[in-house]
């Protein structure tokens, strides 16, 4: 996949494992893109994650409902996992496996950062990350150890100093307020519960395309 490729995949970017479920993973992920997202990345992690073998199998129905929707299928963290499956790529946080080891046993799959800080988003961008996840931006209840929310002028922030690597935007992006993370200078969203933790997930994910392609 080019960079440019990866840009316009990363839109609507939707993240989730079965712990922000309550219909069946898969199902909400067809529901899911059935509504416009654009690329998913399998986090299973939180109260009741599943691990080992049970992760991996979920992981395998997860990887095939991306394939056969044409939408590229990353792995949070878990590297190992992520070559198991033969996923697309990976996403990992700034306490996970350094980048440069992350890079050496992917080769050129996609390997996503987090950023909290400018510095952050500076070093994950020289060294060779494809698009970093710039958050918290809004308060989450989503991820038990997230820092506190900074707004959109910390992506503002990066992209004044020249980064121009692709952006996400992550935590508690919704509708109403994704427009604002992509006028901030973010190329998509990234979203667990404005989608795994609705009533009708395509209709949720419809609303949000909405808004980004205003
Ligand atoms: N990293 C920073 S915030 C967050 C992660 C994984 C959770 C985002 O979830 P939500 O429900 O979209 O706020
Ligand atoms: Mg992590």
């Amino acid at each position: 996949m080019t960079g440019e490729h990866l840009r316009d995949a990363l839109k609507l970017y939707f993240i989730m494992g079965s712990p922000n479920c309550t219909l069946p993973p898969e199902q909400v992920l067809e529901n899911a893109i059935r509504g416009g997202v654009t690329l998913f990345q399998y986090r299973e992690k939180g109260k009741g994650a599943r691990k080992g073998e049970e992760k991996k199998v979920l992981g395998e129905k997860l990887k095939w409902v991306c394939q056969k929707n044409g939408i590229p299928f990353l792995v949070n963290d878990d590297i190992a996992l992520a070559l198991e499956l033969d996923a697309d790529g990976v996403h990992v946080g700034q306490e996970d496996e350094p980048l440069a080891s992350v890079r050496e046993k992917l080769g050129d799959k996609i390997i996503g950062v987090s950023a909290y800080t400018l510095e952050e988003a500076r070093q994950a961008a020289n060294g060779g990350a494809n698009y970093l996840g710039v958050g918290p931006i809004f308060p989450t209840k989503s991820k038990e150890d997230a820092k506190a929310a900074k707004g959109t002028t910390v992506i503002r922030e990066i992209r004044q100093n020249g980064i121009r690597i692709p952006i996400v935007g992550i935590g508690g992006i919704g509708p109403g307020n994704a427009k604002s993370v992509i006028e901030a200078g973010a190329d998509g969203v990234s979203v667990i519960s404005s989608i795994a933790g609705a009533e009708d997930a395509e209709a949720a994910a419809a609303l949000l395309k909405r808004e980004l392609t205003l």
